[in-house]
């Protein structure tokens, strides 16, 4: 294996054994002993990639939106949109979920402190970024009513998913977060959507399991097409 690979392994175990210890006892509490017993790497391995508990945290903050698997595309933007909220709802739930995403998204939420220098803003400015964009299509695609405005719709949508996502993980431990997550979009998208997309979209929350097969066939299929590639440069 190459040493540029291996490199690029040994940090993204770092940085999941560090996600992992961060959703346990919050940022506060962490500890990079916690980390390097987590991931079985040596210290420095991990002193290498990371200088320090605060430089974790914020990689693990900054990767948040990247380490999602892509949703496969939808005819109706609209409808991507949705699916990319069920599928944070699936992985962000207890047991099926995805330790990177649990734990950045708690470092996201939890208010910490001034003094624990963590910019919050980073993930919240990719997602808003990020969720823009796709209405954005959507609305070059005809999708959307003409007077939305889609900036203001997508602060409002990143907003309310924050939202029931921490209400859902106080009082079901997320159980039902994708229930809530799609009662949110049906409730929400008849602002967006023009009447004759709105009854194309699917608002059901048990699309949320196909989803996540769905897109993690994608990212297999994707990493296969990759390891061939390089097999061919080589
Ligand atoms: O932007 C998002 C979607 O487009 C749905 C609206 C999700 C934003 C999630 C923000 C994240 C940070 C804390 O979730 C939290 O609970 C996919």
């Amino acid at each position: 294996m190459a040493r540029q690979e291996r490199a690029i392994r040994t940090r993204r175990a770092i940085l999941v054994a560090a996600a992992q210890v961060f959703d346990e006892v919050g940022y506060e509490a962490a500890t990079i002993s916690d980390v390097l017993k987590k991931s079985g790497m040596t210290k420095g391995a991990l002193y290498f990639h990371f200088t320090s508990k605060e430089e974790l945290a914020q990689a693990v903050l900054a990767g948040q939106v990247d380490s999602l698997p892509r949703v496969p595309d939808q005819e109706l933007k609209l409808q991507q949109s949705l699916d990319e909220a069920l599928l944070l709802a699936y992985l962000l739930k207890q047991d099926t979920g995805d330790p990177i995403v649990q734990g950045s998204v708690r470092l996201t939420v939890d208010q910490g402190s001034p003094k624990d220098h963590l910019n919050r803003r980073v993930p919240m400015q990719a997602w808003q970024e990020h969720t823009h964009a796709l209405f954005r299509e959507a609305k070059a695609k005809g999708e959307v009513l003409p007077h939305a405005d889609v900036d203001a719709l997508a602060k409002l949508f990143v907003g309310a998913f924050t939202g029931v996502q921490v209400l859902s993980r106080i009082m079901t431990g997320r159980a039902d977060l994708a229930e809530r997550v799609a009662d949110l979009y049906r409730h929400l998208m008849p602002s967006i959507a023009v009447p004759g997309i709105l009854v194309r979209l699917d608002f059901s929350p048990e699309r949320a399991a196909r989803v996540h097969a769905d897109a993690m066939r994608l990212r297999e299929t994707e990493a296969e097409a990759e390891a061939e590639a390089e097999a061919e440069a080589e």
